[in-house]
């Protein structure tokens, strides 16, 4: 019974001894952006749920408000139950008050309150990023007062960059950009001298000056460890040539063992470049060597992605490609090519590996001589 007068007790002081919400942040959580979920207050190191009892339409606006988020989408909602057993919530209280700093805050425990409060704001900031290849990559650019705008690269660093990243779910950054290195964006600029601490969730937590005085050849930008790309070196054009992904952080050549039809179809497609032609064979030039294992996706970017894993690239060339896109299309082919990239066995294609066999290819339109490429002599694996 000694627990049972304890918790009471522990109670009734919580109750009696209410604190500001001033001095605690206040979130919402769960929700799928900052401007919905479950509102928490951050107390003794621990986000705790506020609970639905004692809440009102004011409460909700005053939080929408507090949280940069405009208004309330509608009242409050109650949350699930699913919390542990034992759920300490929070009740705010805000006597004659339209300031949530001014409110109270005090403890209720599970037996008064079973449910935590969900509200849901407008959320009229959106992040994104522009013209680097990826949502991970890219000029910044802010949706806010009803217009898409850039930021000045003035105080643009790793710290801001950081916190992007994160907020967009592309995990740290790179490297910071500055100086319009992925072109000028929209000419509206929402945040100039951004002073991000690196711990921020939310861009917009950050201090910053929403008067600017920069030019469009100022525009901030950033690369995140999420960041993937795909290119093609040393061809005809943009749509041949030895293949190049950049992946976590690095620039590396591919193992050209694994490469199956729906491989080359999805590379082709992610190049621009339209449907495969065929497959070349070339020398690693880059530090990293990177295989990719294909398990029914769509996307390359979902595959499994090793890096320097010599049990699985082996004796492996660098993968190359010829996709429709290209000049080299029209280049007369070995016909040993075109077997090799029409072959198939009940619809799918075997991974076709290269040879010692070297050929010279000619760019048509161009005479020059182009890299050599090789290709097994129409011989199929499993
Ligand atoms: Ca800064
Ligand atoms: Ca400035």
């Amino acid at each position: 019974m000694a627990g049972y007068s304890i918790s009471y007790l522990t109670l009734w002081i919580y109750i009696l001894i209410p604190v500001k919400t001033g001095s605690h942040p206040i979130q919402l959580f769960g929700g799928g952006s900052r401007c919905q979920g479950i509102v928490q207050i951050l107390r003794k190191d621990v986000w705790m749920p506020v609970c639905n009892r004692f809440w009102n339409d004011t409460l909700t606006a005053m939080v929408c408000k507090e949280l940069n988020c405009g208004n309330p989408t509608g009242s409050a909602v109650n949350g699930e139950t699913t919390l542990s057993v034992n759920t300490t919530f929070l009740r705010v209280t805000c006597p004659d008050t339209d300031l949530l700093k001014a409110c109270n805050i005090s403890f209720v425990t599970e037996a008064y309150c079973r449910r935590p409060v969900v509200i849901n704001c407008t959320d009229p900031f959106v992040l994104r990023l522009s013209g680097g290849g990826s949502s991970c990559a890219g000029r910044v650019e802010i949706f806010h007062d009803g217009v898409w705008g850039s930021v000045c690269d003035d105080g643009w660093d790793s710290l801001d960059a950081h916190v992007t990243c994160r907020q967009l779910g592309c995990g740290n950054a790179l490297q910071a950009l500055g100086a319009s290195h992925y072109g000028p964006g929209p000419s509206k600029i929402h945040l100039d001298e951004i002073g991000c601490t690196g711990a921020e969730r939310d861009l917009r937590d950050c201090p910053a000056r929403h008067q600017h005085d920069c030019t469009a050849l100022e525009h901030a930008g950033v690369i995140c460890t999420n960041h993937k790309a795909v290119r093609v070196s040393g061809g005809a054009d943009n749509c041949s040539g030895r293949v190049e992904v950049f992946t976590d952080g690095v620039w590396g050549t591919v193992c050209e063992d694994h490469w199956f039809e729906d491989e080359f179809a999805m590379l082709c497609n992610t190049l621009g470049c339209g449907s495969f032609v065929r497959k070349t064979c070339h020398n690693h030039s880059l530090s990293t060597y990177t295989s990719f294992i294909c398990k029914d996706t769509s996307s390359l970017w979902n595959c499994s992605i090793y890096h320097k894993n010599h049990n699985i690239c082996k004796e492996s060339k660098a993968l190359g490609v010829v996709c429709k896109g290209s000049l080299e299309t029209e280049t007369s082919i070995p016909t040993k090519t075109s077997i090799i990239t029409t072959a198939s066995t009940a619809g799918k294609m075997k991974s076709i590996k290269c040879t010692e066999l070297f050929s010279e290819v000619k760019v048509a339109g161009n005479s020059k001589l182009k890299e050599q490429y090789s290709f097994r002599n129409s011989k199929l694996y499993s």
